[in-house]
């Protein structure tokens, strides 16, 4: 299929770029992916999807804080859509680099949003806000009019970048849009983020390559959806006729405890809790051993302990809800992993 739309996606090395890269070009778009200098390259994930050398894919180096070349990069493509997904994104790295995240994840924004206003006022801007800026519950289920208290410098940083794309969008008419999405994870994720690391560990124990899988906080309770849905989410976002803010989520919560209790089960292992707080254990039933333990180190100076999500408005305005279950989306994650792991790559 061609289209004669073209697309802009920041952080295409990244979980959700991939897989957005991976639907607009299934449209037809003519799609420019940026991507960070760096010593080796990092397209693992659109190799994995098989589009890395798709004829209507160009790969351009750039980064967020570069205002100059972001200007000319967009003067260059002339691009339709823009959707800014790059981002210092792990939440437990932004307390140890604050500045970074700042500038990466609020300021990047803004580079961006002043380019479009000098080139072209007319593209269209997706802002990928995030359910870390509800951060200390306010209320539940969180929606788009929930008040926020984000409780991390990303989610700080978040916050400013959401806030900006709105003011944008009343002080200049540029149609700059924000999805404020859940947690969203996939076979692609991260191994950084819990749920991979879970799946990873998993993987590697069943298969003898690790022993145990330690973590941090066990009873935040996190609304998990399946990211390549979430994509679809934000295209739609960019589609409506007028710009707006959207919550995506799934509307269930389960604590990081229950994502481990499924991902064993997912390897027919069955777990029994035992202890609490930083003396929790997680030990096979069957044989007595442990395999899950508690190490502050992964503690957080300030956690963000419930988030469930609203996404009626995303479903009345724009028909997108999701429809892989939490139960599907781990199977799916602890079998890449498997699969990875028997054939030896470490990604
Ligand atoms: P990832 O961490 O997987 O990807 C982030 C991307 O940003 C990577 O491509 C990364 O490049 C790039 N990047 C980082 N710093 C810079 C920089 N200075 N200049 C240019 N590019 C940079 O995140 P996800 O794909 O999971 O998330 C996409 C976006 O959505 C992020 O903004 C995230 O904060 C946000 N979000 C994510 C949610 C989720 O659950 N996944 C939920 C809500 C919001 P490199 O590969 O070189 O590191
Ligand atoms: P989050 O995702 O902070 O919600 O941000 P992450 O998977 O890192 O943490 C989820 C919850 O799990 C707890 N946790 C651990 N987390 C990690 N990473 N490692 C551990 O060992 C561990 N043990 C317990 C955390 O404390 C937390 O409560 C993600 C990112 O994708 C953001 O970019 C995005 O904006 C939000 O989701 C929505």
């Amino acid at each position: 299929m061609t289209n004669s739309k073209k697309a802009l996606i920041t952080g295409i090395t990244g979980q959700d770029g991939a897989y957005l890269a991976q639907l607009l070009l299934d449209k037809g778009y003519q799609v420019t992916g940026t991507y960070r200098r760096t010593s080796s390259v990092n397209f693992w994930r659109i190799e994995e999807l098989g589009i890395a050398t798709h004829p209507q894919l160009e790969l351009v180096e750039f980064d967020l804080t570069d205002l100059s070349s972001m200007t000319r990069l967009i003067q260059r493509v002339q691009p339709d859509e823009i959707y800014n997904l790059a981002a210092q994104s792990f939440v437990g790295v932004s307390f140890d680099q604050p500045l970074t995240t700042g500038e990466i994840t609020g300021l990047g924004a803004v580079n961006l949003l002043e380019a479009i206003r000098i080139v072209n006022p007319n593209i269209r801007f997706y802002q990928a806000s995030t359910s870390e800026m509800f951060g200390k519950v306010q209320a539940v289920p969180q929606k788009e009019d929930t008040p926020f208290y984000p409780r991390s410098p990303y989610g700080v940083a978040k916050l400013y970048a959401h806030w900006m794309t709105v003011n944008y969008r009343e002080s200049y008419g540029i149609f700059g849009a924000s999805g404020i999405l859940f947690n969203h994870e996939s076979p692609l994720r991260g191994r950084e983020f819990v749920t991979r690391k879970i799946t990873d560990s998993v993987a590697k124990i069943h298969l003898g390559l690790q022993d145990v899988l330690e973590l941090g906080n066990m009873d935040a309770k996190r609304d998990w959806g399946y990211a390549k849905e979430y994509v679809e989410g934000m295209w739609r976002i960019l589609q409506a006729d007028t710009p707006d803010t959207y919550v995506l989520a799934t509307n269930r919560t389960e604590t990081v405890r229950d994502f481990v209790t499924m991902a064993f089960k997912a390897v027919d292992i069955d777990l029994a809790w035992s202890g609490a707080a930083e003396n929790e254990i997680g030990t096979c039933q069957k044989t007595g051993r442990a395999l899950v333990r508690v190490n502050p180190k992964f503690y957080r100076p300030a956690e963000v302990e419930l988030l469930i999500g609203d996404a009626g408005k995303a479903l009345r305005e724009l028909g997108w809800k999701p429809q892989t279950t939490l139960e599907q989306l781990c199977q799916m994650m602890v079998e890449a992993d498997l699969r990875r792991n028997r054939a030896g790559v470490s990604f």
